[in-house]
Protein backbone atom coordinates (compact mmCIF):
# COMPACT_ATOMS: atom_id res chain seq x y z
CA UNK A 1 0.00 0.00 0.00
CA UNK A 2 0.91 3.35 -0.72
CA UNK A 3 2.51 5.65 2.26
CA UNK A 4 2.39 8.54 0.10
CA UNK A 5 0.03 11.48 1.70
CA UNK A 6 -2.94 12.04 -0.22
CA UNK A 7 -3.62 15.21 -1.49
CA UNK A 8 -6.97 16.42 -3.36
CA UNK A 9 -6.78 19.58 -5.33
CA UNK A 10 -10.06 21.48 -6.27
CA UNK A 11 -9.56 23.65 -8.88
CA UNK A 12 -6.53 22.17 -10.62
CA UNK A 13 -7.06 23.25 -13.85
CA UNK A 14 -6.90 26.54 -12.75
CA UNK A 15 -3.53 28.84 -12.37
CA UNK A 16 -3.19 27.93 -8.52
CA UNK A 17 -3.94 24.22 -8.66
CA UNK A 18 -1.54 23.44 -11.48
CA UNK A 19 1.35 25.00 -9.45
CA UNK A 20 0.48 23.21 -6.50
CA UNK A 21 0.11 20.23 -7.80
CA UNK A 22 3.57 20.45 -9.58
CA UNK A 23 4.62 21.85 -5.61
CA UNK A 24 2.79 18.53 -3.99
CA UNK A 25 4.42 15.76 -6.63
CA UNK A 26 7.52 17.60 -6.30
CA UNK A 27 7.07 16.12 -2.25
CA UNK A 28 6.20 13.28 -3.07
CA UNK A 29 2.29 13.44 -2.41
CA UNK A 30 -0.51 11.50 -4.24
CA UNK A 31 -1.97 14.04 -5.93
CA UNK A 32 -5.70 13.96 -6.63
CA UNK A 33 -7.82 16.64 -8.51
CA UNK A 34 -11.68 17.42 -9.18
CA UNK A 35 -12.53 18.88 -12.40
CA UNK A 36 -16.07 19.83 -13.48
CA UNK A 37 -17.52 17.77 -16.26
CA UNK A 38 -17.27 20.00 -19.66
CA UNK A 39 -17.79 19.05 -23.45
CA UNK A 40 -14.20 19.65 -24.34
CA UNK A 41 -11.63 18.10 -22.03
CA UNK A 42 -9.21 21.53 -21.61
CA UNK A 43 -6.58 20.94 -19.52
CA UNK A 44 -3.80 23.21 -20.87
CA UNK A 45 -2.11 24.01 -17.24
CA UNK A 46 -1.81 20.46 -16.08
CA UNK A 47 -1.24 19.06 -19.66
CA UNK A 48 2.33 18.29 -18.21
CA UNK A 49 1.37 16.15 -15.82
CA UNK A 50 -0.47 13.89 -17.23
CA UNK A 51 -0.20 10.09 -15.80
CA UNK A 52 0.98 11.94 -12.58
CA UNK A 53 -1.82 13.29 -11.00
CA UNK A 54 -5.15 11.61 -10.69
CA UNK A 55 -8.56 13.48 -12.18
CA UNK A 56 -11.96 13.16 -10.53
CA UNK A 57 -15.04 14.18 -11.94
CA UNK A 58 -17.50 16.51 -9.07
CA UNK A 59 -18.79 20.22 -8.99
CA UNK A 60 -18.83 22.26 -6.49
CA UNK A 61 -22.75 22.88 -6.83
CA UNK A 62 -23.35 19.07 -6.31
CA UNK A 63 -22.93 17.74 -2.53
CA UNK A 64 -22.95 14.10 -3.48
CA UNK A 65 -20.42 14.25 -5.64
CA UNK A 66 -17.75 15.68 -3.56
CA UNK A 67 -19.09 13.60 -0.28
CA UNK A 68 -18.53 10.78 -2.75
CA UNK A 69 -14.99 11.91 -3.17
CA UNK A 70 -14.19 12.61 -0.14
CA UNK A 71 -15.51 8.73 0.95
CA UNK A 72 -13.30 7.11 -1.64
CA UNK A 73 -9.88 9.15 -1.69
CA UNK A 74 -9.78 9.61 2.39
CA UNK A 75 -7.50 12.63 1.84
CA UNK A 76 -4.54 13.62 4.34
CA UNK A 77 -5.16 17.32 2.43
CA UNK A 78 -7.78 18.92 0.85
CA UNK A 79 -7.16 22.02 -1.08
CA UNK A 80 -10.45 24.30 -2.34
CA UNK A 81 -9.23 26.54 -5.14
CA UNK A 82 -11.84 26.02 -6.97
CA UNK A 83 -14.64 28.95 -7.29
CA UNK A 84 -15.69 31.59 -9.91
CA UNK A 85 -12.70 33.66 -9.54
CA UNK A 86 -13.43 36.64 -12.04
CA UNK A 87 -14.58 39.19 -10.09
CA UNK A 88 -16.36 41.03 -13.12
CA UNK A 89 -18.29 37.98 -13.83
CA UNK A 90 -19.55 37.98 -10.17
CA UNK A 91 -21.64 40.92 -11.09
CA UNK A 92 -23.11 39.44 -13.87
CA UNK A 93 -23.78 36.27 -12.26
CA UNK A 94 -24.06 36.52 -8.34
CA UNK A 95 -25.89 34.06 -7.85
CA UNK A 96 -23.96 31.39 -9.11
CA UNK A 97 -20.66 33.43 -7.86
CA UNK A 98 -22.00 32.80 -4.29
CA UNK A 99 -22.90 28.79 -5.11
CA UNK A 100 -19.47 28.07 -6.37
CA UNK A 101 -17.25 30.55 -4.30
CA UNK A 102 -19.37 30.99 -1.15
CA UNK A 103 -21.59 27.30 -0.75
CA UNK A 104 -19.56 25.46 -2.40
CA UNK A 105 -16.80 26.15 0.17
CA UNK A 106 -19.50 24.62 3.18
CA UNK A 107 -20.17 21.56 0.50
CA UNK A 108 -16.20 20.11 1.19
CA UNK A 109 -16.56 21.22 4.60
CA UNK A 110 -19.48 19.16 5.22
CA UNK A 111 -18.32 16.03 3.48
CA UNK A 112 -14.84 16.51 5.53
CA UNK A 113 -16.88 17.24 8.70
CA UNK A 114 -19.04 13.79 8.21
CA UNK A 115 -16.46 11.49 6.46
CA UNK A 116 -12.94 12.19 7.24
CA UNK A 117 -12.64 15.32 10.18
CA UNK A 118 -9.10 14.63 10.44
CA UNK A 119 -8.16 15.69 6.95
CA UNK A 120 -6.71 19.11 6.71
CA UNK A 121 -8.34 21.89 4.84
CA UNK A 122 -7.17 24.84 3.12
CA UNK A 123 -9.78 27.43 1.52
CA UNK A 124 -8.47 29.89 -0.76
CA UNK A 125 -9.50 33.30 0.39
CA UNK A 126 -8.76 36.40 -0.72
CA UNK A 127 -7.86 40.20 -0.35
CA UNK A 128 -10.84 40.89 -2.41
CA UNK A 129 -12.69 40.73 0.98
CA UNK A 130 -10.75 43.81 2.86
CA UNK A 131 -12.71 45.77 -0.67
CA UNK A 132 -12.59 49.72 0.55
CA UNK A 133 -9.87 49.70 3.01
CA UNK A 134 -8.93 52.84 5.18
CA UNK A 135 -5.98 51.00 6.93
CA UNK A 136 -2.72 50.43 4.91
CA UNK A 137 -1.04 47.59 4.90
CA UNK A 138 -4.09 45.09 5.40
CA UNK A 139 -3.13 42.20 7.86
CA UNK A 140 -5.33 39.36 9.55
CA UNK A 141 -7.44 41.88 11.61
CA UNK A 142 -8.20 44.11 9.22
CA UNK A 143 -12.22 44.56 8.81
CA UNK A 144 -13.84 43.30 6.42
CA UNK A 145 -15.57 45.59 3.41
CA UNK A 146 -16.18 43.43 0.11
CA UNK A 147 -16.67 45.43 -2.93
CA UNK A 148 -18.57 43.12 -5.25
CA UNK A 149 -20.60 40.25 -5.19
CA UNK A 150 -17.22 37.96 -5.35
CA UNK A 151 -16.17 39.42 -2.80
CA UNK A 152 -18.83 38.91 -0.54
CA UNK A 153 -18.99 35.23 -1.70
CA UNK A 154 -15.10 35.21 -0.11
CA UNK A 155 -15.92 36.65 3.04
CA UNK A 156 -18.64 33.57 3.56
CA UNK A 157 -15.75 31.07 2.54
CA UNK A 158 -13.64 32.82 5.04
CA UNK A 159 -16.41 32.94 7.69
CA UNK A 160 -17.51 29.69 7.33
CA UNK A 161 -13.81 28.18 7.17
CA UNK A 162 -13.20 29.79 10.66
CA UNK A 163 -16.73 28.42 12.38
CA UNK A 164 -16.25 25.00 11.28
CA UNK A 165 -12.31 24.71 12.92
CA UNK A 166 -13.91 26.48 16.13
CA UNK A 167 -17.04 24.34 15.97
CA UNK A 168 -16.19 20.87 15.22
CA UNK A 169 -12.04 21.08 15.64
CA UNK A 170 -11.42 21.02 12.02
CA UNK A 171 -7.91 21.59 11.37
CA UNK A 172 -9.06 24.24 9.12
CA UNK A 173 -7.29 27.29 7.51
CA UNK A 174 -7.70 30.01 5.49
CA UNK A 175 -4.98 31.49 3.06
CA UNK A 176 -5.84 35.68 2.59
CA UNK A 177 -3.89 36.20 -0.54
CA UNK A 178 -3.30 39.22 -2.70
CA UNK A 179 -3.26 38.92 -6.13
CA UNK A 180 -0.51 36.69 -7.53
CA UNK A 181 0.08 35.74 -11.35
CA UNK A 182 1.93 34.21 -13.67
CA UNK A 183 2.24 32.89 -17.33
CA UNK A 184 -0.54 30.73 -16.52
CA UNK A 185 -2.64 33.44 -15.63
CA UNK A 186 -6.11 33.25 -17.13
CA UNK A 187 -5.88 35.46 -20.25
CA UNK A 188 -8.74 38.04 -18.78
CA UNK A 189 -6.96 39.28 -15.51
CA UNK A 190 -5.69 42.68 -16.46
CA UNK A 191 -1.61 41.29 -15.87
CA UNK A 192 -2.04 38.66 -18.49
CA UNK A 193 -3.72 41.23 -20.44
CA UNK A 194 -1.37 43.64 -21.03
CA UNK A 195 1.53 41.18 -20.88
CA UNK A 196 -0.53 39.20 -23.84
CA UNK A 197 -1.30 42.58 -25.39
CA UNK A 198 2.68 44.01 -25.41
CA UNK A 199 3.73 40.38 -26.66
CA UNK A 200 1.27 40.90 -29.54
CA UNK A 201 2.56 44.30 -30.40
CA UNK A 202 5.89 43.87 -30.76
CA UNK A 203 5.03 41.25 -33.74
CA UNK A 204 2.48 43.74 -34.72
CA UNK A 205 2.91 47.19 -34.00
CA UNK A 206 -0.33 49.03 -34.51
CA UNK A 207 -2.41 46.54 -32.49
CA UNK A 208 -4.15 48.31 -29.07
CA UNK A 209 -5.19 47.45 -25.90
CA UNK A 210 -8.33 48.44 -24.41
CA UNK A 211 -8.05 48.97 -20.14
CA UNK A 212 -10.47 50.50 -17.59
CA UNK A 213 -9.07 51.89 -14.58
CA UNK A 214 -5.05 52.60 -14.60
CA UNK A 215 -5.06 54.34 -11.64
CA UNK A 216 -5.83 50.73 -9.73
CA UNK A 217 -2.96 49.70 -7.14
CA UNK A 218 -2.68 45.62 -6.45
CA UNK A 219 -0.03 44.06 -4.28
CA UNK A 220 0.60 41.40 -7.07
CA UNK A 221 3.42 38.67 -6.49
CA UNK A 222 3.76 35.37 -8.30
CA UNK A 223 1.93 32.23 -7.88
CA UNK A 224 4.35 29.90 -7.75
CA UNK A 225 5.45 31.68 -4.02
CA UNK A 226 2.04 31.42 -2.86
CA UNK A 227 1.01 28.08 -3.42
CA UNK A 228 4.70 27.04 -1.12
CA UNK A 229 2.84 29.05 1.59
CA UNK A 230 -0.65 27.34 1.46
CA UNK A 231 0.88 23.88 2.09
CA UNK A 232 2.91 25.54 5.05
CA UNK A 233 -0.18 26.61 6.63
CA UNK A 234 -1.50 22.95 6.84
CA UNK A 235 2.09 21.97 7.90
CA UNK A 236 1.54 23.89 11.33
CA UNK A 237 0.72 22.42 14.86
CA UNK A 238 -2.47 24.24 14.84
CA UNK A 239 -4.88 25.81 12.47
CA UNK A 240 -4.42 29.51 11.20
CA UNK A 241 -5.47 32.35 9.21
CA UNK A 242 -2.50 34.27 7.45
CA UNK A 243 -2.55 36.97 4.99
CA UNK A 244 -0.04 36.16 1.98
CA UNK A 245 1.34 39.70 -0.04
CA UNK A 246 4.69 41.21 -1.11
CA UNK A 247 3.68 44.45 0.69
CA UNK A 248 4.63 46.56 -2.24
CA UNK A 249 1.94 48.08 -4.69
CA UNK A 250 1.53 49.07 -8.50
CA UNK A 251 -0.51 50.85 -10.61
CA UNK A 252 -2.01 49.08 -13.42
CA UNK A 253 -0.54 51.42 -15.65
CA UNK A 254 3.08 50.35 -13.73
CA UNK A 255 2.37 47.05 -15.61
CA UNK A 256 1.63 48.20 -18.90
CA UNK A 257 4.62 50.71 -18.48
CA UNK A 258 6.90 47.84 -18.00
CA UNK A 259 5.28 44.95 -20.23
CA UNK A 260 5.49 47.16 -23.18
CA UNK A 261 9.05 48.73 -22.63
CA UNK A 262 10.15 44.40 -22.49
CA UNK A 263 9.25 44.53 -26.18
CA UNK A 264 10.52 47.94 -27.03
CA UNK A 265 7.50 49.56 -27.28
CA UNK A 266 5.94 52.53 -25.05
CA UNK A 267 2.38 51.67 -23.39
CA UNK A 268 0.95 55.39 -24.48
CA UNK A 269 1.21 53.99 -28.19
CA UNK A 270 -0.71 51.06 -27.25
CA UNK A 271 -3.31 52.03 -24.54
CA UNK A 272 -6.53 53.21 -24.81
CA UNK A 273 -8.83 53.45 -21.42
CA UNK A 274 -12.39 52.41 -21.80
CA UNK A 275 -14.75 53.36 -19.08
CA UNK A 276 -16.81 50.24 -20.59
CA UNK A 277 -14.22 48.59 -18.70
CA UNK A 278 -14.52 50.27 -15.29
CA UNK A 279 -16.55 48.43 -12.42
CA UNK A 280 -19.72 49.31 -10.56
CA UNK A 281 -18.01 49.60 -7.28
CA UNK A 282 -14.25 49.32 -7.51
CA UNK A 283 -11.60 48.47 -5.23
CA UNK A 284 -9.07 51.09 -5.03
CA UNK A 285 -5.94 49.56 -3.55
CA UNK A 286 -4.81 47.02 -1.85
CA UNK A 287 -1.26 46.28 -0.04
CA UNK A 288 -0.61 42.86 2.12
CA UNK A 289 1.25 42.75 5.40
CA UNK A 290 2.71 39.11 5.94
CA UNK A 291 4.59 39.51 8.83
CA UNK A 292 2.58 37.12 10.37
CA UNK A 293 3.59 34.27 7.69
CA UNK A 294 7.13 35.60 7.81
CA UNK A 295 7.33 35.23 11.61
CA UNK A 296 5.43 31.38 11.89
CA UNK A 297 5.49 29.78 8.94
CA UNK A 298 9.00 31.38 7.68
CA UNK A 299 7.53 32.33 4.09
CA UNK A 300 8.72 34.57 2.05
CA UNK A 301 8.27 35.47 -1.69
CA UNK A 302 11.14 35.35 -4.08
CA UNK A 303 9.82 36.61 -7.17
CA UNK A 304 9.65 40.83 -7.33
CA UNK A 305 7.14 42.56 -9.28
CA UNK A 306 9.22 43.27 -12.14
CA UNK A 307 10.74 39.66 -12.85
CA UNK A 308 7.25 38.32 -12.50
CA UNK A 309 6.30 40.50 -15.05
CA UNK A 310 8.87 40.51 -17.61
CA UNK A 311 8.92 36.49 -16.98
CA UNK A 312 4.69 36.72 -18.31
CA UNK A 313 5.79 38.65 -21.49
CA UNK A 314 8.61 36.09 -22.69
CA UNK A 315 6.12 33.44 -22.18
CA UNK A 316 3.59 35.14 -23.97
CA UNK A 317 6.33 36.08 -26.43
CA UNK A 318 6.93 32.82 -27.14
CA UNK A 319 3.35 31.53 -27.40
CA UNK A 320 2.60 34.49 -30.41
CA UNK A 321 5.57 33.64 -32.06
CA UNK A 322 4.17 29.98 -31.77
CA UNK A 323 1.00 30.62 -33.02
CA UNK A 324 2.41 32.59 -35.82
CA UNK A 325 4.38 29.51 -37.31
P1 LIG B 1 -8.74 30.14 -11.69
O1 LIG B 1 -7.53 30.06 -12.55
O2 LIG B 1 -9.92 30.92 -12.15
O3 LIG B 1 -9.21 28.63 -11.39
C1 LIG B 1 -10.48 28.34 -10.84
C2 LIG B 1 -10.67 26.84 -10.81
O4 LIG B 1 -11.97 26.55 -10.25
C3 LIG B 1 -10.64 26.17 -12.19
O5 LIG B 1 -9.94 24.95 -12.08
C4 LIG B 1 -12.12 25.91 -12.46
O6 LIG B 1 -12.35 24.83 -13.34
C5 LIG B 1 -12.60 25.56 -11.05
N1 LIG B 1 -14.06 25.62 -10.90
C6 LIG B 1 -14.85 26.69 -11.12
N2 LIG B 1 -16.13 26.36 -10.89
C7 LIG B 1 -16.15 25.06 -10.50
C8 LIG B 1 -17.19 24.14 -10.13
N3 LIG B 1 -18.47 24.51 -10.12
N4 LIG B 1 -16.84 22.89 -9.79
C9 LIG B 1 -15.56 22.50 -9.82
N5 LIG B 1 -14.53 23.31 -10.18
C10 LIG B 1 -14.83 24.58 -10.52
O7 LIG B 1 -8.35 30.71 -10.24
P2 LIG B 1 -6.90 30.87 -9.55
O8 LIG B 1 -6.33 32.19 -9.90
O9 LIG B 1 -6.13 29.63 -9.73
O10 LIG B 1 -7.34 31.00 -8.00
C11 LIG B 1 -7.51 29.85 -7.20
C12 LIG B 1 -8.39 30.21 -6.01
O11 LIG B 1 -7.80 31.24 -5.25
C13 LIG B 1 -9.78 30.72 -6.37
O12 LIG B 1 -10.67 30.28 -5.36
C14 LIG B 1 -9.65 32.23 -6.32
O13 LIG B 1 -10.90 32.82 -6.06
C15 LIG B 1 -8.68 32.36 -5.16
N6 LIG B 1 -7.80 33.53 -5.15
C16 LIG B 1 -7.05 33.83 -6.25
C17 LIG B 1 -6.17 34.89 -6.21
C18 LIG B 1 -5.28 35.23 -7.39
O14 LIG B 1 -4.75 36.33 -7.41
N7 LIG B 1 -5.09 34.31 -8.33
C19 LIG B 1 -6.06 35.64 -5.04
C20 LIG B 1 -6.82 35.30 -3.93
C21 LIG B 1 -7.69 34.23 -3.99
P3 LIG B 1 -12.45 25.04 -14.95
O15 LIG B 1 -11.03 24.89 -15.45
O16 LIG B 1 -13.35 23.93 -15.34
O17 LIG B 1 -13.01 26.40 -15.20
O1 LIG C 1 -8.02 43.38 -11.77
C1 LIG C 1 -8.14 46.90 -12.93
C2 LIG C 1 -9.36 46.39 -12.22
O2 LIG C 1 -9.12 41.38 -12.77
C3 LIG C 1 -7.04 44.12 -11.07
C4 LIG C 1 -8.62 37.65 -8.86
O3 LIG C 1 -7.64 36.64 -8.93
O4 LIG C 1 -7.24 39.03 -7.48
C5 LIG C 1 -7.96 39.01 -8.70
O5 LIG C 1 -8.98 40.00 -8.70
C6 LIG C 1 -7.33 45.61 -11.17
C7 LIG C 1 -8.77 46.01 -10.87
O6 LIG C 1 -7.87 41.19 -10.56
C8 LIG C 1 -8.63 46.26 -16.46
O7 LIG C 1 -10.37 47.38 -12.18
C9 LIG C 1 -8.06 47.93 -15.23
O8 LIG C 1 -8.77 47.13 -10.02
O9 LIG C 1 -6.59 41.45 -12.62
P1 LIG C 1 -7.89 41.79 -12.02
P2 LIG C 1 -8.76 41.47 -9.25
O10 LIG C 1 -10.09 42.00 -9.58
O11 LIG C 1 -7.91 42.25 -8.30
C10 LIG C 1 -8.02 38.83 -6.30
C11 LIG C 1 -7.10 38.87 -5.11
C12 LIG C 1 -8.88 37.63 -6.39
O12 LIG C 1 -9.18 37.00 -5.38
C13 LIG C 1 -9.56 37.36 -7.70
O13 LIG C 1 -9.98 36.00 -7.79
O14 LIG C 1 -7.10 46.00 -12.53
N1 LIG C 1 -8.25 46.87 -14.41
N2 LIG C 1 -8.30 47.58 -16.50
C14 LIG C 1 -8.61 45.81 -15.14
N3 LIG C 1 -8.89 44.54 -14.79
C15 LIG C 1 -9.20 43.67 -15.79
N4 LIG C 1 -9.46 42.38 -15.46
N5 LIG C 1 -9.26 44.06 -17.11
C16 LIG C 1 -8.97 45.33 -17.49
O15 LIG C 1 -9.03 45.67 -18.69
Amino acid sequence: MSQKKIVLITGITGQDGSYLADFLLSKDYEVHGMIRRSSTERYERIEHLKGKVELHQADLLDQHSITNLVDRLRPDELYNLAAQSFVPTSWDQPLLTAEYTALGVTRILEAIRLLKPDTKFYQASSSEMFGKVKIYPQNEDTPFYPRSPYGVSKVYGHWITVNYRESYDLFACSGILFNHESKRRGIEFVTRKITLAAAKAKLDPSRKLKLGNLEARRDWGFAGDYVRAMWMMLQQEKADDYVIATGVMHTVQDVAELAYAHVGLDWKDHVVVDQGLFRPAEVDQLMGDASKAKKELGWEPEVSFEELIRTMVDADLERVKAEKK
